[in-house]
């Protein structure tokens, strides 16, 4: 049995429900809400000690990071293969992969806790606040949690941040001016795992990624968003909107 604990279908959590989706793998669905600190819950943390999403569980067994459980994923299911046969995309793909992971996804994410997580922050008191904070697992996120509760990230650091993105959709038109897909030929897990990142800069920012100034990437984007997989991820719960009202967080 494969059960997966995930949040929105954006970012971290969309790279493995689209997995899931394009291998047409059926698993239980543990929707862990972020905003509320469900991942800091003792019972969360028993399967993830980080406090972080995505985890996959099969059969018993807890699988964690996101690009090692689609790559997991591919390997014991092996039907609609995501991992070209072919060595050098093969390559390609882990290359692209772990640019998304360590260059891209690091940026993007300041821009969404400056954007989203900070009026959460900001919505709680001193005491809600260092409660919370308590409980978090990782200092990093800790500091994180802290930093947008107050004067959140500096402008030189967004800026940086955003010039990282601009600096991905730079590297993305090259690679699509060579091939039809990120690992070369085929369709592959470079694309899957990139899908939510490159959404998420198109989302913030329209001006990085359009039809005039990064034609490849925006037609990549309306291929993806295209294909059925996608739509079925993003059909999953999307609780934020309630959660924020619930939270009395102004949208
Ligand atoms: N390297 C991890 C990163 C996971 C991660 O950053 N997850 C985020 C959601 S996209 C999370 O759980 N954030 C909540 C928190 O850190 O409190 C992966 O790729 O799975």
């Amino acid at each position: 049995m494969l059960e997966l604990y995930h949040a929105e279908p954006a970012a971290n959590s969309m790279k493995v429900l689209l997995c899931l989706k394009e291998k047409n793998l059926d698993f239980v669905s543990h929707y862990v809400n972020l905003l509320m600190f469900e991942q800091h819950q003792p019972e969360f943390l028993k399967i993830n000690p980080n406090g972080q999403v995505p985890v996959l569980v099969h059969d018993g067994a807890i699988i964690t990071e996101s690009t090692v459980i689609n790559e997991y994923l591919d390997e014991v299911f092996p039907d609609t293969p995501l991992r070209p046969a072919n060595p050098l995309e093969r390559a390609r793909m882990r290359i692209w992969s772990k640019f998304v992971d360590e260059y891209l996804c690091p940026a993007l994410s300041m821009w969404g806790w400056h954007i989203l997580v900070r009026r959460v922050a900001k919505a709680l008191n001193k005491d809600e606040l260092e409660k919370a904070l308590a409980r978090i697992p990782l200092e990093e996120q800790r500091d994180k949690w802290a930093t947008v509760a107050g004067e959140s990230f500096t402008p030189e650091q967004l800026e940086d941040s955003r010039r990282r993105l601009a600096v991905s959709v730079e590297r993305m038109e090259k690679i699509l001016g060579e091939s039809k897909w990120l690992a070369g030929s085929t369709y592959s897990l470079a694309d899957v795992n990139s899908y939510s990142m490159v959404a998420g800069i198109a989302r913030i920012f329209p001006d990085l990624l359009n039809e005039r100034t990064a034609p490849r990437s925006f037609e990549w984007l309306a291929r993806m968003n295209e294909r059925p997989a996608v739509k079925a991820a993003l059909a999953m719960p999307n609780r934020v909107p309630e959660t924020l009202r619930a939270l009395g967080v102004e949208q």
